[in-house]
């Protein structure tokens, strides 16, 4: 690919939504020039993530979309995104698995798919039901709320592994940046990290990372609160 890497273009939302932020984390720490292009929620045609011209890029009307020019590829799903931002990127392996054994690979995916599948997706709904639905309903309120206690449950079983230091053991990767934006909506999302020590550490302890803080300065317009 040469030395003069084009900027890659990250379509984000402001502060609305924690999955753009996930992969300019993963950018950041690779040095890869990225711009942000910014959308806003709803159909307007022209600027809306529901409206036409952003269904040129994503007919789901979702973000993140990220658009690379060194080589023509258009990427949505974070998951995606992230999977090509380290094919492409990430040659010398900084912020993928650290072992490469079998059991090594299935457990760096196992955590990403754990938190696509289901601490987002819980999370998502807790916020839907708390803040934004039209007709309250505490029933799902209170289920998707378990449910996200659940996954925090089971994430602060595994920081017990590295003393809140990382996701997996050894160092921080894409995993965390998966993690990170959506833990730290805990609190919009009417939860509390009191039973979670690990968590709270390891919030604080990616809060002061510079790939983390220069990735929300650039997408949502102001670092994490420390
Ligand atoms: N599974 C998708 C979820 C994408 C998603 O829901 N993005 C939110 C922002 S974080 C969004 O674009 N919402 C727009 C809407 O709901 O209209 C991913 O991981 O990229």
């Amino acid at each position: 690919m040469g030395t003069h890497i084009k900027p890659v273009v990250l379509h984000a939302a402001h502060a609305t939504g924690p999955n753009p932020v996930k992969i300019a984390m993963a950018l950041e720490a690779l040095h890869v020039p990225f711009e942000v292009r910014q959308w806003e929620f709803g159909n307007d045609p022209q600027k809306g993530v529901k409206g036409v011209e952003f269904s040129k890029i994503n007919e789901n009307g979702r973000l993140p979309v990220i658009e690379d020019p060194n080589t023509g590829v258009v990427a949505w799903e974070s998951g995606a995104c992230m999977n090509y931002v380290r094919r492409v990127y990430d040659t010398a392996n900084m912020i993928g698995p650290l072992g490469e054994s079998a059991q090594d690979l299935v457990d760096f995916e196992k955590w990403e798919y754990f938190l696509l599948s289901s601490l987002g997706p819980m999370t998502g709904q807790t916020n839907w039901f708390r803040h934004f639905v039209p007709q309250k309903n505490e029933n799902a309120l209170q289920r998707f709320t378990e449910q996200t206690y659940r996954c925090y449950d089971v994430v602060e079983g595994q920081l017990k592994k590295t003393s809140g230091e990382s996701i997996l053991p050894g160092r921080v990767s894409v995993v965390d940046y998966h993690f990170e934006p959506w833990v730290r909506l805990y609190s919009f999302a009417g939860l509390s990290l009191e039973k979670y020590p690990l968590i709270k550490k390891w919030l604080r302890l990616m809060s002061t990372r510079e790939e983390i803080q220069e990735a929300y300065i650039k997408v949502q317009g102001q670092s994490p609160t420390v």
